[in-house]
C-alpha cells in the first residue's frame, strides 16, 4: 500500500532516507488526492524517482519550522495552496474570512498572506542559495507584473519579491519534472532558461530576438493603459 509522503525525520527514517531530493512547503493541509495540486507534484516527482517530504502550513514566525525535514538534496518546491492565499484569506468586500477549507478544523489564521513569498523568504532565511520552484495558483496568476486587488497596487513578478529561482505556472506535472531532472544531472538552476510553461529571472536581453516583449512594471506602474496591452500581447 502506498505511504503517506513524510511529514518528520521519523517518517523519513522510518523509509529509511536520510536526506531527501526535495522538500514541498505548501499553504494548505496535507490532504493526498488528486485534487490537490501538492499531492499531484509530490507524487509525480515520486514517480519519477525523487524523495520529497511535504511541510504543510508551517509556522512562518519561526525559522526552524522550514527545517524540520533537514536540507534537501535538490531545493524546495513551494505554494501558497490550492488558492491565492489573499482570495483564501478575504472576501470581495476584503472583509477576513472567518473559516479556511484547506486548514484542519477548517481554522483560519494557520498561513500568512501573500503566503509565496512569506514562506520563500523564511527558506532563504536559513538556505540562501538552495533551489526554489515556485507553483501553483498564487504564483502562476503573479507570475508578472500584475494588479494586486488587496492593496489596489501594481505589484512586480512574484519571482522578485519572493526570492524563488524559478516559476513553474499552469499545469505543473510535465516542467517540474524537467527542472527536477536538470537539477538531478547537477545542472545550475541559473542555467535552467528554456522550459516551457517557466519563468527565470535575467537581465541578459541577448536571447529575445523571436520574443514578444511586454511593458515593463515600471511604464506599468506609469500608464495603467499598458496593463491591457501587457494581457492582451501575452495572450
Ligand atoms: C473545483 C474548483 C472549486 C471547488 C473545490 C472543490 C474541492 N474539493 O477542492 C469548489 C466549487 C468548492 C470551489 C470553491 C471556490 N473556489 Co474554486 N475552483 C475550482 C476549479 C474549477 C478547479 C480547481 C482544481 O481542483 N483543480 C485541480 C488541481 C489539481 O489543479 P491546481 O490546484 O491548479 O494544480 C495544478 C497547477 O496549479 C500546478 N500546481 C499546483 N500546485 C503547485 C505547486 C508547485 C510547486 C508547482 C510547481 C505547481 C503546482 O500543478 C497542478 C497540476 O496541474 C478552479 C479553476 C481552475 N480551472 O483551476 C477554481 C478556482 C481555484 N476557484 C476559485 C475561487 C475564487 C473559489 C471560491 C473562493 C469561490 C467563492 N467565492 O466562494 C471558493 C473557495 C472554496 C474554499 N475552499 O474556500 C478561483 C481562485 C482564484 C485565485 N486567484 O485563487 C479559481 C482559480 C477560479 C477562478 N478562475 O476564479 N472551487
Amino acid at each position: 500500500m502506498q505511504q503517506f509522503l513524510p511529514v518528520s525525520k521519523e517518517d523519513m527514517k522510518k523509509r529509511g532516507i536520510q536526506q531527501l531530493d526535495f522538500v514541498y512547503v505548501c499553504g494548505d493541509a496535507y490532504v493526498d488526492h488528486p485534487s490537490f495540486g501538492a499531492a499531484i507534484i509530490c507524487r509525480i516527482l515520486e514517480l519519477h524517482g525523487y524523495s520529497v517530504g511535504i511541510i504543510p502550513q508551517p509556522d512562518w514566525k519561526d525559522d526552524n519550522s522550514i527545517n524540520i525535514l533537514g536540507e534537501p538534496r535538490l531545493g524546495f518546491f513551494v505554494s501558497a495552496g490550492n488558492m491565492d492565499s489573499m482570495v483564501n484569506h478575504y472576501s470581495v468586500s476584503k472583509h477576513h474570512r472567518e473559516y479556511d477549507n484547506y486548514s484542519p478544523g477548517g481554522k483560519a489564521g494557520l498561513r500568512p498572506d501573500y503566503a509565496t513569498i512569506v514562506y520563500c523568504n523564511l527558506i532563504r532565511h536559513t538556505y540562501k542559495t538552495k533551489p526554489i520552484i515556485i507553483g501553483g495558483i498564487e504564483a502562476s496568476l503573479r507570475r508578472l507584473a500584475h494588479y494586486d486587488y488587496w492593496s489596489n497596487k501594481v505589484r512586480r513578478s512574484i519571482l522578485l519579491d519572493s526570492g524563488a529561482d524559478i516559476i513553474s505556472y499552469g499545469m505543473g506535472e510535465r516542467s517540474v519534472v524537467e527542472i527536477a531532472d536538470c537539477l538531478a544531472s547537477g545542472m545550475d538552476v541559473k542555467d535552467i532558461t528554456y522550459i516551457d510553461g517557466t519563468v527565470y529571472k535575467t537581465r541578459d536581453k541577448s536571447f529575445t530576438e523571436d520574443a514578444i516583449i511586454l511593458p515593463s512594471f515600471e511604464e506599468i506602474k506609469a500608464d495603467k493603459k499598458l496593463m491591457q496591452k501587457a494581457s492582451i500581447l501575452n495572450t
